[in-house]
């Protein structure tokens, strides 16, 4: 059933790989790392201390903010010589995260990549098509060599390209299609711009992750493409995508290859652990990396684990869907918004797309928050009355009214093609 006989283990087995790999990932870091030698001597803790899964609490933090000081290279623990592939972060301000990898770690991330494309359901000689960015980001080469490694058939379109995309949908007879949420809705609405019903494709599975969706958004990919969509999650600090992914059997939570990335989750105020179930920020450590091992990762993303068995028999541990991070929210008076809690309830509004932004400005003292949403294509109301059920639904979520709400036709808010999408635009700092 599962790709690999490590993801039905006995947890206790699994622990005591756990608590092994842990301890030789320690002790390497502080051999062969810097900066790991002074965190760890400033902390007061010996390499010898961390023993078992339990002792990783006693570990300092590793932040965003430590990959930027430390830029280019100074995270990693080998020569250059050793290193056979980097890639890098560009985030949205400052230095990019560079990220390295020996012979060993690529072969990890295939075996990890591998083993996710066989629990989206993914089989060795389906066709997938993969529309991840090449190049610097992780998500074209990850799932790139993770679809070679399971012996199945890859169309490497990359981003972007949406005509010849389509087509090799439809030519090829894709099955399968890995892309950003957001591309994929918009290759669906591409689709039939040009007279091909999105449901007609051939494709079963979409594996989508990279940037946030909320469920009603997932449904919303699922109606429009006829598909079973896969979420996928993962960072370049850590391995890229192949940290965790959805079953296809529950969609119920992503496994974690926990046997390679030790999940923790904390509360992102006080850096304390949370109870099993509990949401917090996701915490990472890498348990076999050689060129970059990482420490305690803040992740900066917003989840809960679970360590129950899954319906599909798998018994590592499952994280839910990851629907913010802990800097995407947004203060506007004073007041918390997540830009999850807006998607949610727009994408429920059945005469609304997708498609929104938010627009933050500083009137005077006050903040004021615009939202630009598109209608339906269906729609044939007017634009008053759709504006006056958005306010409506948002009143009772959020505590905070936007000032202005503007219905915008069909196509009108710019579609990201290529990279992650944008939906906030906060023009305070702005003159
Ligand atoms: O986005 C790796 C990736 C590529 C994952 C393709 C999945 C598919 P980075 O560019 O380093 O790496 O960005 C990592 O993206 O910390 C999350 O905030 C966000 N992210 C990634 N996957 C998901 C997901 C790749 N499934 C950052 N759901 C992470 C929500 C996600 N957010």
């Amino acid at each position: 059933m599962a790709y690999s006989d490590i993801e039905t283990a006995s947890r206790d087995d699994l622990r005591e790989l756990q608590d092994e790999r842990l301890a030789e990932t320690v002790q390497y870091a502080y051999d062969n790392v810097d900066f790991y030698r002074e965190a760890l001597d400033e902390a007061g803790v010996a390499p010898d201390d961390v023993r078992s899964v339990e002792d990783v609490s006693k570990l300092p933090f590793t932040t965003k903010e430590d990959f930027r000081d430390e830029y280019p290279d100074g995270l990693f623990a080998v020569d250059h010589g050793e290193v056979r592939r980097i890639h890098a972060s560009s985030g949205t301000t400052g230095k990019p995260k560079i990220v390295s990898y020996t012979d060993g770690d690529l072969g990890v991330w295939r075996e990890v990549m591998a083993r996710s494309l066989h629990a989206a359901g993914v089989r060795p000689g389906q066709v997938v098509q993969n529309a991840y960015g090449y190049g610097l980001f992780t998500g074209g080469l990850g799932f790139h060599d993770g679809v070679e490694e399971l012996g199945a058939c890859v169309i490497p379109t990359g981003g972007g390209n949406t005509a010849r995309q389509l087509d090799m949908l439809r030519d090829m007879e894709s099955e399968v299609l890995a892309c950003t949420p957001s591309y994929c809705l918009y290759l669906a609405e591409a689709a039939e711009e040009r007279g091909v019903d999105p449901r007609e494709l051939p494709l079963d599975t979409v594996v989508i992750g990279a940037e946030p969706f909320t469920d009603p958004m997932r449904e919303e990919i699922e109606a429009a493409l006829d598909v079973t969509a896969v979420d996928v999650y993962g960072l370049s600090e850590i391995i890229g995508p192949g940290v965790s992914i959805e079953c296809e059997e529950a969609q119920e939570g992503l496994h974690v290859w926990e046997d390679h990335f030790l999940p923790e989750v904390v509360d992102p105020q006080t850096g304390e652990p949370v109870q099993e179930g509990e949401e917090g920020e996701l915490v990472l450590t890498t348990l076999t990396k050689e060129a970059l091992p990482v420490l305690r990762y803040r992740t900066g993303d917003m989840t809960a684990l679970t360590y129950e068995e899954c319906e599909c028999g798998r018994t590592v541990a499952r994280m839910d869907n990851v629907t913010g991070r802990t800097d995407d929210l947004i203060i506007v008076r004073g007041v918390n918004v997540y830009p999850s809690q807006i998607e949610e309830v727009m994408v429920d509004i059945a005469d609304v797309a997708p498609h929104y932004r938010i627009d933050l400005y500083r009137r005077g003292n006050l903040d004021a928050m615009e939202l630009t949403v598109e209608y339906h294509e269906d729609y044939e109301g007017g634009h008053d009355e759709l504006e006056r059920r958005i306010r409506e639904e948002l009143e009772e979520t959020l505590e905070v009214k936007p000032d202005e709400i503007e219905v915008v036709g069909p196509g009108v808010i710019d579609r990201t093609e290529v990279g992650k999408v944008k939906r906030v635009y906060d023009h305070r700092d702005e003159e």
